[in-house]
């Protein structure tokens, strides 16, 4: 199992769609646990990303990864077997990637694992003007509003939405979640979201809490070193 695992992480490094689509199902075909490999794959990405950043890898692939990747996704969270799914429903999340980021790996990476915890999840995709977040949410009478922004400039689109939020009078009807990598903490508490996560895992963990508090917001909700 653990080679299919490998040949799977594999195939996403070098980028071929069809490659990680194959071991994405053989690796559910002997057995796997989906979970697992989501898991695998979240790391991957993570250090996929890191090089980049370091000039170890060239920009043709990470995108070519980040293709093979969402292959993957597909074929793994589709073979989440249903008992694996919480019974309960915890909620419904109304996510996307804020206006002007068309980043959406980790964004997609975040709905997958919020999907396995026994979420509803809406996803809006990329470049998502703000207005459209306040409509879906209401829409579909969402519970959270998680929010992905990878590059800066894009960040103060996660306080417009909530800014629209508050000017409609609707603010206290959802949690607030935001998230990527350059989102700190303190931005998060600057503009009064609910709840901040590094990773995907701790965003899971900051829906759950979100889900549980009472309906009153006392403070941010965090999870994740910030400064790793
Ligand atoms: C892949 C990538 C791209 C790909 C995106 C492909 C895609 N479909 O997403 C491409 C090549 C298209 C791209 C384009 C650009 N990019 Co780029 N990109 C990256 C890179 C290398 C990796 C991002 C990534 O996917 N990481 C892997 C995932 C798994 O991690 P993640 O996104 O951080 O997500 C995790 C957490 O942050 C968290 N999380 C994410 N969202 C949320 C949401 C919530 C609610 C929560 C709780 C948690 C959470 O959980 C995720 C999983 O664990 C980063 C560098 C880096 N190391 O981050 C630069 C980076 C983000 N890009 C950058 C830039 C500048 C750009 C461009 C503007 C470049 C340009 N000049 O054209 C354009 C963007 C254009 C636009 N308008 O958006 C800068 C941003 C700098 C900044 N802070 O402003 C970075 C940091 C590179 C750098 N060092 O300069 N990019």
């Amino acid at each position: 199992m653990s080679s299919v695992t490998e040949k799977l992480k594999e195939a996403i490094r070098i980028g071929s769609e069809k490659d990680a689509r194959e071991m994405a199902e053989k690796f559910v075909e002997q057995g796997g646990d989906p979970l697992a490999a989501i898991s695998e794959v979240t790391v991957l990405m993570q250090e996929i990303g890191d090089k980049f950043s370091r000039f170890e890898i060239f920009l043709p692939e990470v995108i070519l990864a980040a293709d093979a990747v969402k292959e993957a996704l597909a074929v793994l969270t589709a073979k989440i077997p249903e008992e694996k799914k919480r019974e309960i429903r915890r909620g419904k999340v109304v996510i996307g990637t804020v206006f002007g980021d068309i980043h959406d790996i980790g964004k997609n990476l975040v709905a997958t694992m919020l999907q396995v915890a026994g979420f509803e999840v809406v996803d809006l995709g990329a470049d998502v003007p703000s207005g459209r977040f306040v409509d879906e949410a209401e829409k579909v009478k969402a519970d959270i509003i998680a929010m992905s922004s990878l590059i800066t400039p894009s960040m103060i689109y996660q306080k417009d939405v909530i800014d629209q939020l508050q000017d409609m009078g609707v603010r206290s009807r959802y949690r607030i979640m935001v998230g990527g990598a350059p989102v700190t903490p303190q931005w998060a508490e600057r503009i009064s979201a609910d709840g901040w996560g590094k990773y995907a895992e701790d965003a899971v963990e900051v829906a759950k809490i979100l889900m549980e508090g009472s309906r009153e917001v006392s403070g941010l909700v965090a999870r994740g070193a910030p400064g790793e």
